[in-house]
């Protein structure tokens, strides 16, 4: 299905010395309810799996959680000012399901759902998109009592979510992610146990996985039926998987990682099926009893458009010669039934995150998802890097983020202009916020936040993306 509103990328690029992006070219930033709004207990909203994790002593650097967060609840008028002045296209965002569905089941919360639609609203009087996520990983805390992700239930307690939100905010919102980054809920989630809820077991990642999918066709299948004109799509958090050598061993414990890290979500979203290898690859894990008839079919119902995450790529090599596996029930791992692969480090630079800055595996994920998967329309859903910034004078000068954002955006370039139907861009994040299990301690903001006094810093990186974003493009080089 073609995008209405956004012109084909190929073959309209100026190649002249500037970096000139496809008319149209959809620029935004990135945030999640639960990293940014605090007001934890206000306006009826109960409690998610993120508060009840962020508040169990030991899972969150410095006990951080995000009961307060950047305020943005309270200063919601302010944000969207700031988004307007730096002139973005678009913003995206998350809604909080315990914010409008209290608990998880029943019917909508009136003052949760007013929040998002002022917000909508703030956003369409200063002519910003807005970009809708339902799911960026605060599942109602009642529903992990009940099973959580691992249980069949939750995919359609989550289609009726969505079914409500669309209700409230269908006639004002076009742009609609079902899930944000289904690999980390299921495998930090409830695999290696590093985010919220903070199980470990690998048979409930793989359950966990294959219902969230689950969910979110069945919330395409509604939304569908009540907004046909809204464009509908996922967001998938993608690697390049490198082997460390030519090593035969070292190109299967990629091929191992690529399927549990990219294949997992892409065959079955794209091509409504697991990949062969990898149900081979899980079978001490688990015997997929889980996945009913039908299944593969709801969780491929057409989209309009797929969402791609893309900060970094995995270097791995096989498990080290004469160390046993430990059995993955014992080892705690999101990576199950291939715990024992070795991800390497190449001694490039790294971010704050110590995540290797790999700028041409953008334009790697971009074409492999074009040229192996789809000819939707794809857009990066989020892409940024953490640093250690300093506010100095008044000004926070991030030039190590502003060249991490030029780098990837050349990429992306790149991209369409080997063919990639490319229509947008979400740099992560527009704001300084709580980065899950590391708290308030790693910075990805384009702004600024103090958290004590919660002042809004615009920084380098964001008066320069303003200029990218007022020109359409990059500088030539
Ligand atoms: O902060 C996260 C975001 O919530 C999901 N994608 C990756 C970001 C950086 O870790």
């Amino acid at each position: 299905m073609s995008n209405p509103s956004h012109p084909p990328a190929v073959g309209v690029l100026d190649q002249g010395p500037e970096l000139i992006f496809p008319p149209g070219f959809l620029w935004g930033a990135a945030t999640a309810a639960y990293q940014i709004e605090g007001a934890a207990t206000e306006g009826g909203r109960t409690p998610s799996i993120w508060d009840t994790f962020s508040h169990t002593e030991g899972r969150v650097v410095n006990g951080h959680t995000g009961d307060v967060a950047c305020d943005h609840y309270h200063r919601m008028p302010d944000d969207v000012r700031l988004m307007a002045d730096l002139g973005l296209k678009s913003y995206r965002f998350s809604v909080a399901w315990p914010r409008v569905q209290p608990g998880g089941s029943g019917p909508a919360n009136a003052e949760g759902l007013d929040f998002y639609r002022r917000l909508v609203d703030e956003l369409l009087t200063h002519g910003i998109e807005p970009w809708l996520t339902l799911y960026h990983w605060d599942l109602p805390q009642q529903l992990e009592d009940a099973g959580g992700w691992p249980a069949r239930d939750t995919a359609s307690r989550f289609a009726d979510y969505a079914q409500l939100v669309a209700d409230a905010l269908g006639d004002r919102v076009t742009y609609w992610t079902t899930l944000n980054e289904p690999w980390c809920s299921a495998f930090l989630g409830y695999g290696s146990g590093a985010h919220a809820p903070g199980r470990s077991d690998g048979a409930d990642a793989v359950r966990a996985g294959h219902h969230l999918m689950l969910g979110h066709g069945l919330a395409v299948q509604a939304l569908r039926a009540s907004r046909p004109r809204a464009q509908l799509g996922v967001t998938v958090n993608l690697y390049p998987v490198t082997p460390a050598s030519d090593d035969p061993a070292d190109a299967d414990a990629a091929r191992r990682i690529d399927g549990l890290a990219n294949r997992f979500f892409l065959d079955p979203l794209l091509r409504g099926s697991y990949p062969a290898d990898l149900v081979a690859d899980l079978t001490e894990v688990t015997d997929f009893g889980h996945v009913r008839d039908g299944d593969l079919a709801t969780i491929a119902t057409p989209l309009d458009l797929v969402g791609v995450n893309y900060y970094s790529r995995h270097v791995v090599a096989a498990p080290a010669e004469g160390v046993e596996r430990e059995p993955y029930w014992r080892a705690p791992s999101c990576w199950p039934g291939s715990e024992d692969v070795r991800f390497v480090t190449r001694g490039v630079p790294v971010t704050d995150m110590d995540w290797e800055i790999d700028a041409p595996g953008l334009v790697e994920t971009l074409r492999r998802v074009h040229e192996e998967y789809t000819n939707l329309p794809l857009y990066v859903t989020e892409n940024g890097s953490a640093f250690v910034d300093e506010v100095v004078d008044g000004k926070v000068d991030d030039i190590d983020r502003l060249a991490y954002f030029d780098a990837h955006l050349r990429a992306a370039h790149e991209a369409i202009a080997a063919g990639v139907p490319l229509h947008g861009y979400f740099a992560w994040s527009l704001m300084d916020n709580f980065e899950w299990a590391w708290g308030y301690t790693k910075r990805f903001g384009m702004v600024w936040i103090d958290y004590d006094t919660q002042l809004r810093i615009p920084k380098s990186s964001a008066r320069w993306y303003a200029e990218v974003i007022r020109r359409n493009g990059l500088a030539g080089q």
